[in-house]
């Protein structure tokens, strides 16, 4: 009996921890299509407008990453995304969160991404990646981006 009370314990800290964990996570999307990163344009915050990122947000507590990168993608530029896997590393954000990133392709490759709260779009290629202003979290990964465009 005690055993079994020690073991819901454990469950409960452990699925409490794990929905910390996972609210913790911001996901950022490296599409990539014809040799090209898709980039976007922030517009908000004021100290972020007009500096470059890759798309995506927060992971909703009970989402799993993959399904929040297409659901973001959705909603930021109105197209449909694979996710095929993780790219470099997990970057700390100012916030206490972190970013990571994951790369996808586009479902329809004909699909044309919108910037539906973004300021801009930019499908950007290994020479023109390391001229963006970045936001600082986005720019530590220019080298692991660069390497999937040498590969694509
Ligand atoms: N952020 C940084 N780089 C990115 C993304 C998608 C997000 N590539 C930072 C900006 C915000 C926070 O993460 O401080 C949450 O992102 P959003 O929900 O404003 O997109
Ligand atoms: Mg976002």
């Amino acid at each position: 009996f005690v055993l079994n009370v020690l073991a819901a314990r454990i469950a409960a800290v452990r699925e409490l921890a794990e929905s910390w964990a996972s609210r913790s996570i911001v996901v950022g999307t490296a599409i990539v299509h014809k040799g090209r990163l898709l980039a976007q344009q922030r517009s908000y915050p004021a100290p972020d407008a007009g500096r470059w990122e890759l798309p995506g947000g927060r992971v909703e507590p009970g989402e799993d990453e993959p399904t929040a990168v297409v659901r973001e993608c959705r909603e930021e530029l109105a197209v449909e995304v694979r996710p095929t896997g993780r790219v470099g590393t997990d970057v700390p954000l100012s916030n206490g969160m972190l970013l990571r990133i994951h790369a996808a392709e586009l479902v329809d490759p004909t699909a044309v991404p919108e910037a539906v709260e973004h300021r801009d779009l930019r499908w950007v290629t290994a020479d023109e990646l390391t001229e963006l202003d970045w936001l600082d979290a986005d720019r530590v990964l220019v080298h692991s981006l660069r390497d999937l465009l040498s590969d694509a």
